[in-house]
C-alpha cells in the first residue's frame, strides 16, 4: 500500500473520531426505546455508509469522485445529527424539530447537486441547472422551517416549500436536467438518474407528509403533536433517511463504478 493510499484512508477514519461523545444515551437508553433504537441503528448505518463511499472514491474516474464524496459527506453530516438527536432524544423523551431542518439545510442542497454532479461527469451541464436545483431546496426548506418555528403561518410555510419541491420535480422530470440525462446519459447513468429522482418524488413526500400529520392531523387540543404521533414521525424519518440518504448515494456510487469499469485503459 502507497503512502498516498494509507493516508486516504485515514481520512475518513479521523473524520469520524471527531464524531461527539454519547456517553449518556450509551447510558440510558431503554430497550423498549424503539425510537432510540431506530436513531441507534440508522447513526450506525450512515457512519459505515460514509466510510464506504469515502473509501470507494479510490476505485472510481477522477470525475466522478466529486460525486462519491458528496454522497459521504450526506451521510457524515446526518450521522453527527443522528448522534445529537439519539442522546437529546433519550435524555428527554422529544426530538427538537430544529436539529432535522439544520441537517436539511446542508445535506438536501448537497442531495440535489448530485444530479448536477452526474451530468456534468457524462457531459456539459449548465450552471443554470446547478442554481435552479439549489435555489429550489431553499424555497422547499426555509418557509418549512419559518412555519414550523411559529415565524409565519403553518399552512404559508407549508404551501411554499411545496412549490419549492414541485419546482425541483419539474428540473428534473421536464427541465433541461431532464432533456440533458434523456439525451446524453449512457444506460447505467440514465437508470441511475432515473431512480434518484423517483426517490426524490415518493421518498422525499414521506417529510411533507409528517408535517401534514404533526400539524393538522395528530395534534391535541392545544394544537401540539401528540406524543404518540412525535414517536411514529420519528421512527418514519429515520427510516425514510435510509432511502434518501444512504441509497441515493448508493445509485450514484453504480452509477460511478459501471461508468469507470468501462472507461478504456490507458496506454502505459
Ligand atoms: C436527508 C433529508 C432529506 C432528503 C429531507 C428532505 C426534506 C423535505 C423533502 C422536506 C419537504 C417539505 C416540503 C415539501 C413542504 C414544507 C415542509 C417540508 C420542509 C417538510
Amino acid at each position: 500500500m502507497t503512502f498516498t493510499k494509507l493516508l486516504k484512508g485515514l481520512i475518513p477514519v479521523s473524520l469520524l473520531a471527531t464524531l461527539p461523545s454519547t456517553a449518556f444515551a450509551a447510558a440510558n437508553l431503554a430497550s423498549d426505546d424503539f425510537v432510540g433504537i431506530s436513531f441507534w441503528l440508522i447513526s450506525m448505518a450512515l457512519m459505515a455508509a460514509t466510510v464506504f463511499f469515502l473509501w470507494e472514491t479510490q476505485s472510481v474516474d477522477g470525475k466522478w469522485k466529486t460525486s462519491l464524496v458528496v454522497s459521504g459527506l450526506v451521510t457524515f453530516i446526518a450521522a453527527v445529527h443522528y448522534f445529537y438527536m439519539r442522546d437529546v432524544w433519550v435524555a428527554t423523551g422529544e426530538s427538537p424539530t430544529v436539529y432535522r431542518y439544520i441537517d436539511w439545510l446542508l445535506t438536501v442542497p448537497l442531495l440535489m447537486i448530485e444530479f448536477f454532479l452526474i451530468l456534468r461527469a457524462i457531459g456539459s451541464a449548465s450552471g443554470g441547472i446547478f442554481w435552479r436545483l439549489l435555489i429550489g431546496t431553499l424555497v422547499m426548506l426555509v418557509p418549512g422551517y419559518l412555519g414550523e418555528a411559529g415565524y409565519i403561518n403553518i399552512t404559508v410555510g407549508f404551501v411554499i416549500g411545496m412549490l419549492g419541491w414541485f419546482y425541483i420535480l419539474y428540473e428534473i422530470f421536464a427541465g433541461e436536467a431532464a432533456q440533458m440525462a434523456a439525451n446524453e446519459a449512457p444506460p447505467a447513468v440514465a437508470s441511475a438518474y432515473n431512480t434518484m429522482r423517483w426517490v426524490v418524488t415518493v421518498g422525499w413526500a414521506i417529510y411533507p407528509l409528517g408535517y401534514v400529520f404533526g400539524y393538522y392531523v395528530y395534534v391535541d387540543d392545544a394544537g401540539n403533536t401528540t406524543a404518540a404521533a412525535s414517536q411514529a414521525l420519528n421512527i418514519v424519518y429515520n427510516l425514510a433517511d435510509v432511502v434518501n440518504k444512504i441509497a441515493f448515494g448508493l445509485l450514484i456510487w453504480y452509477a460511478a463504478t459501471s461508468e469507470s469499469k468501462k472507461a478504456v485503459p490507458a496506454t502505459a
